[in-house]
């Protein structure tokens, strides 16, 4: 049978809602974005760049894990199951698994729908007998899943979230959060969460990966004031802004500023703020986990017992946690 892609598009926050919180954001002592308005389509664009630059390098030691332990995650992953990915972006990491996984179902969940939409559609073309399904959701506080996605129950699910996006949430986030994820693939004993963990290291490493000398992840960073100018119509200039990536190793995570590198007034229809010259708005988080840490965190938010795949360096860790 011949498919062609479904799209569902679930609108959590309505644009005033997105208002309100950037701004209590940006007016709060230490301004603060979320990460999520990272990625609008330059954004999302921006994010693959990173993907290819040589100091950042968790998308390929990620992606040699996968290369590298395909047939212990054939014999550990069910078959066709509905694939679930979280984030998909260009649904590439999914599509390199479909021989290994030989899923019934491929669910694509990203926040921008739209970028979804191109890489879906030509994903169908290549595996026309898969039932394939593109979700718009921002399933950043809650993980609900659209009853139209006409999902099974006795379907087992494999939740698939790699890329070490579990770094965005802080540790008692990503509990609350996995515990969530335990609750969707809970309905079928045999389903799981396959997941990419980004691990603690040399924080030179770290840091070369965050703040690349290309200054790609720079403009990623600093697309953000841009992507604030259409949603709520600022004046924030790139000129006035630089990029800071940095690693906090008392806490194990990196943190993404974007820094005022003179006095400025950034005006919006509501109001104002005065930035110092030197001051930040912090953009982002990105934790790095021990293996044990994590392993403990899957534990605790109701998996079974955890495969950990990690490369030679231990760089990163893939991670299959049954239900
Ligand atoms: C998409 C959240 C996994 O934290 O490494 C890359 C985002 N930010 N460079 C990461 C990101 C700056 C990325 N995640």
């Amino acid at each position: 049978m011949k498919h062609t892609p479904r799209f569902i598009q679930r609108h959590h926050s309505n644009a005033l809602q997105i208002r309100a919180e950037l701004l209590q954001g940006l007016h709060a002592p230490i301004a603060h974005t979320s990460p999520k308005y990272l990625y609008d389509e330059l954004g999302s664009k921006l994010f693959e760049a990173i993907t290819c630059i040589p100091e950042y390098y968790p998308t390929r030691v990620e992606a040699s894990i996968f290369r590298a332990q395909a047939d212990a995650l054939a014999k550990l992953v069910p078959k066709q199951a509905s694939l679930i990915d979280l984030g998909a972006g260009n649904c590439q990491k999914a599509a390199n698994l479909f021989a290994v996984f030989e899923p019934a179902r491929y669910v694509a969940v990203d926040i921008s729908v739209e970028f979804l939409r191109g890489a879906l559609e030509c994903l169908q073309r290549q595996f026309p007998d898969m039932d394939m399904v593109g979700v718009g959701l921002d399933f950043s506080e809650h993980l609900q899943l659209p009853d139209a996605l006409g999902l099974h129950p006795n379907d087992p699910r494999v939740l698939f979230y790699p890329g070490s996006s579990i770094g965005n949430f802080t540790p008692n986030e990503a509990l609350a959060f996995l515990k969530q994820v335990h609750a969707c693939c809970a309905v079928n004993p045999e389903g799981g969460l396959l997941i990419g963990v980004d691990l603690v290291k040399d924080a030179r490493v770290l840091q070369a990966a965050y703040d690349d000398e290309l200054g790609v992840t720079a403009a990623f960073n600093r697309n953000l004031l841009l992507h604030l100018n259409t949603l709520i119509g600022s004046n924030f200039k790139l000129a006035d802004w630089a990029h800071v990536g940095l690693y906090n190793t008392e806490l194990n995570r990196i943190e993404m500023h974007l820094e005022a590198v003179r006095d400025v007034v950034v005006t919006w229809p509501e109001g104002s703020r005065h930035f110092a010259a030197g001051e930040r708005i912090h953009t982002e988080n990105s934790y790095k986990w021990t293996i044990d840490a994590f392993t403990a965190l899957l534990h605790d938010a109701g998996f079974g017992q955890a495969t950990v795949l990690t490369d030679p360096q231990h760089q990163f860790a893939v991670c299959w946690a049954p239900v």
